[in-house]
């Protein structure tokens, strides 16, 4: 590396925090930037960021008539998902990242990645992003500082996050804080890492532009991180969305729900009850993550982490998703998305007929002939929480809301059922652990097949999958009042491949079903697998006003031993990946369940 030249960190009167300084001044003399600027968090920094970025064309002005204080931005056509194979837990051994992850030794990973660090924000500037994860006060959350070169970080971190100056107050003079070190290089996917260093509570994000891979808070602090400060801390970090349902009664019960990528997640967490259901309110305390403490009284709760959801624009409209599209109808920046003539974002799937003309999300000139996708498939808002409808008053709340149920779903055209409750806690644990799910776009590979996703993290965990899901098993001791754990599959389809439930807001009906379960309201039917819902009307799934034919419901509902056999068999790999770290509850579950096909 070259000679570091000294560099003067500006100097503020909002942190006097050694640590940080420290911290700030060894990057500082790495990357060498042209200047260091602190991000305070207030409006008048918005107003200046955004102007700059408008300037230097990173955000392009959509329509503010119509969408107020919302911009576009386009990233480089190589870098829109996450990027899996770039991704590192750079642990002390391979086998403490183990057989899911991609590792690399920490001393390669920080002389590799230092060395493309290393003056690469020369000519540039150097962006502080202090922010908390979590509700401010909450002994929950976790400080970050992300150190970036990119404005369009800064400002996405200023809704994501708890950004600026109350994450400094908070830290105090602490030494308790993830480093995020982020510079976008030159976009080079050969020159792109994203590198996760637990032990030292560190990431180095380098290369790419793109959200998932550099807003560092979320998928790679609240999660791949998180998870392993869970494990050693005693919680749990989930890619799991939080609901309140409240019925008629005034009763409310809080779900999490975990889903993989790009499988309804957003409008599962924002559901809204279908016309039968007057009374009932659902409401989101958090779309992506949750983070889960036991609680004094034994019971586990949860909190969100994030202050803003970064989520899948395709396909949302008025009819999937109404509250994400009050969401997103100000104050929102959107990647990836085409845009009008008339300076609105366009977006397959969005309300209303397809323009004649659009310009695409590359700033290509767009037909409805053009053959190809107007939006990128994997295009993004990002909104604050705050503009959501039904934001659950308990969202900010620093103690988080009690677990009553945990929800593990994919997307499956056969086997799993619309909802199944799990007979315990381990037999949940082990459906959770198996969960397989078609792929999405939400990452780079190949779409629309099978992998197994336990607990929908597989592209997040930060440690061994085996310890990880010892670590759920465990959990259990600690936690007095358990959450009942479900799994749920809104994607069946019937042989001719039409899907089978029409999903969106008819999920309160499986949702109401669960919190009957939960508080043992409903009779159930028992399968080898697990309880399903009785098909018979008046059963236990309210079905009035559904457009659902007794075949098709007895379908969407069924177990079938034979698809069942193939997807115990087909686990065998996945528990063989595993190797000595797979857990024996879990091996032993699957042994049991085949031995009762089989016999
Ligand atoms: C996300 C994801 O962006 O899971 O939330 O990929
Ligand atoms: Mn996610």
């Amino acid at each position: 590396m070259a000679t570091p030249q000294t560099i003067a960190v500006p100097e503020t009167s909002m942190t006097k925090n050694p640590h940080l300084l420290k911290w700030i001044q060894k990057s500082a003399e790495l990357c060498q930037p042209d200047q260091i600027v602190w991000c305070d968090g207030s409006e008048e920094e918005k107003a200046r960021f955004t102007k700059q970025a408008l300037d230097e064309g990173i955000l392009i002005e959509l329509n503010q008539e119509k969408w107020p204080g919302c911009y576009l931005h386009r990233s480089n056509p190589n870098d829109v998902a996450r990027v899996e194979h770039l991704t590192f837990i750079c642990t002390p051994t391979k086998e403490d990242a183990g057989p899911t992850n991609n590792w690399m030794d920490p001393d390669e990973a920080y002389h590799k990645v230092g060395n493309l660090f290393d003056g690469s924000m020369k000519g540039r500037t150097m962006y502080v992003v202090p922010y908390i994860m979590g509700p401010v006060g909450s002994p929950f959350s976790k400080i970050g500082v992300e150190i970036t070169d990119s404005i369009y970080v800064a400002l996405n971190m200023r809704i994501m996050t708890r950004m600026g100056k109350v994450a400094l107050e908070q830290l105090g003079d602490s030494d308790d804080f993830n480093r995020g070190l982020h510079c976008t290089g030159d976009i080079d996917p050969d020159r792109r890492y994203i590198c996760h260093f637990p032990q030292d509570n560190t990431i180095w994000s380098f290369g790419s532009g793109y959200g998932g891979n550099v807003l560092l808070g979320k998928k790679c602090l609240a999660l791949r991180i998180g998870s392993a400060l869970g494990r050693d801390e005693g919680w749990m970090a989930e890619h799991m969305l939080i609901l309140g349902v409240t019925n008629p009664e005034g009763e409310t019960s809080y779900v999490t729900a975990a889903f993989p990528s790009a499988c309804g997640k957003t409008n599962f967490a924002m559901l809204i009850p279908p016309e039968q259901y007057k009374g009932w309110k659902v409401e989101t305390v958090g779309d992506d993550i949750a983070w889960m403490h036991v609680g004094e009284d034994g019971r586990l709760y949860a909190i969100n982490p994030e202050a803003g959801y970064f989520g899948v624009v395709p396909g949302t409209n008025n009819k999937s998703n109404p509250n994400a599209m009050a969401c997103i109808s100000r104050d929102t920046i959107f990647t990836n998305v085409a845009m009008t003539e008339d300076g609105e974002p366009w977006w397959e799937g969005k309300d209303g007929p397809v323009p004649e003309k659009l310009i695409d999300w590359r700033g290509r000139p767009w037909t409805p002939d053009s053959g190809e996708k107007a939006a990128h498939p994997n295009s993004r808002f990002t909104a604050p929480m705050s503009n959501n409808p039904v934001l659950s008053p308990m969202a900010n709340d620093p103690r988080g809301v009690p677990v009553d149920a945990m929800i593990f779903g994919g997307r499956r055209r056969n086997t799993v059922p619309l909802v199944l409750q799990s007979f315990n806690w381990t037999h949940g644990v082990f459906l959770g652990a198996t969960m397989g799910s078609e792929t999405t776009a939400a990452a780079t590979g190949k779409i629309g097949v099978v992998r197994r996703d336990p607990m929908a993290m597989l592209p997040f965990c930060g440690y061994n999958m085996g310890d990880y899901l010892q670590h759920w098993l465990d959990m259990q001791a600690g936690i007095k009042r358990m959450p009942k754990l479900f799994m749920v599959n809104w994607f069946r389809q019937d042989d001719d491949g039409k899907f089978l439930w029409p999903g969106f807001g008819e999920n309160m009906r499986v949702l109401e079903w669960i919190v009957n379960r939960v508080h043992g309201r409903v009779p159930t039917r028992e399968t080898l697998f697990g309880w399903v819902p009785r098909p018979e009307e008046g059963q236990g799934l309210n079905l009035e006003g559904l457009d659902i034919s007794p075949e098709q419901l007895a379908e969407v509902t069924s177990v079938k031993p034979e698809e069942w056999r193939s997807e115990l068999k087909s686990q065998e790999t996945f528990f063989e990946q595993l190797g000595s770290k797979a857990p024996r509850a879990l091996t032993l579950q699957r042994s049991l369940l085949l031995s009762r096909i089989e016999n």
